[in-house]
């Protein structure tokens, strides 16, 4: 690091210190506009953005509709959250940590909000009983895989990734100590895939869908621009596992929808029905 830095006695708010996100981060929480959410004609309306805890969430839904499963039909609006969306009066009604992805099942009448990627994978889960074993040892291995994703990702975004592609400047060991605890944990991963076909077993289940849009585009190359930088050809087990998640129609139906950026053949920005995939395709 170039300056010595000594923390004050008592840390104060600087509005825009710097930083990709500089212009919506604030150290305190709350609607800051009024504005409500655009609902849409089916029971799950979904409010997100394309970032891989967005994907989870659209390629559940996708690989359900997939199934054939017509119920779980979706309107997803997207979330701008540059421009602060997840800070109008709308969205934190329905999550008051204003974070993508949040869900409003409209539920006959008596809606109910869900936020949190692994909460919301785990209510369609148990709402359609797919992509989650229903014997308790079974249920226990994906729900440890789920969970270890939600509490291990923030190493590899708000660390990682932060240090390495946002920040304004490269400080190396924010970057060192980040770039190996998110080696160790494709690591972790890939010794989990040398036994197993999916993370949690043989079945692909809803722990494969939480961790993939991460885990599974990294070591693609298709986040952070970090493959090279972070070895990933060496993860052999994970690469294979990845191979066969991006292949699957609902995964890349699910990687289209709310993304932001990109070629406009892959991007679905809202999605209503399955017509919205017309002419849009993603490698
Ligand atoms: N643990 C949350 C994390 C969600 C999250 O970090 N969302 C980011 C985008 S990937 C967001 O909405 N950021 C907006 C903000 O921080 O203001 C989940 O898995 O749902």
């Amino acid at each position: 690091m170039t300056e010595k830095y000594t923390p004050p006695k008592i840390w104060k708010y600087v509005e825009g210190n710097g930083g990709k996100f500089a212009g919506i981060n604030r150290p305190f929480a709350g609607a800051r506009t009024e504005k409500k959410l655009p609902v849409g004609e089916h029971q799950f309306q979904l409010y997100s953005l394309g970032t891989p805890n967005g994907m989870k969430v659209t390629i559940m839904f996708e690989e359900l509709l997939e199934l054939g499963i017509k119920e779980a039909e979706y309107d997803a609006y997207l979330i701008n959250i540059g421009e602060g969306d997840q800070f109008t009066s709308g969205f934190v009604e329905i999550n008051p940590n204003s974070k993508i992805p949040a869900m409003l099942d409209k539920n006959n009448g008596k809606p109910i909000h869900v936020f949190e990627s692994g909460s919301i994978l785990l209510y369609l889960a148990e709402k359609f009983g797919k992509f989650l074993p229903t014997d308790l040892a079974g249920r226990t291995k994906v729900l440890n895989w789920l969970f270890w994703q939600v509490g291990s990702a923030p190493f590899v975004g708000g660390g990682f990734g932060h240090f390495y592609a946002y920040a304004p400047e490269k400080f190396e060991y924010p970057i060192d100590r980040f770039a190996m605890e998110t080696k160790r944990q494709l690591d972790v991963l890939d010794k989990e895939l040398e036994k197993n076909k999916f993370i949690a077993g043989d079945e692909y289940t809803i722990a494969d869908m939480a961790i993939f849009p991460w885990y599974g585009l990294l070591v693609k190359g298709k986040i952070y621009d970090a493959g090279e930088f972070l070895s990933v050809h060496e993860y052999k087990n994970v690469q294979r596992w990845a191979d066969d998640i991006i292949q699957r129609k609902a995964v890349a139906r699910g990687r289209m929808v709310n993304r932001p950026s990109g070629p406009e053949t892959e991007q679905v920005k809202e999605r209503h029905s399955s017509k919205d995939f017309e002419g849009k395709s993603i490698s």
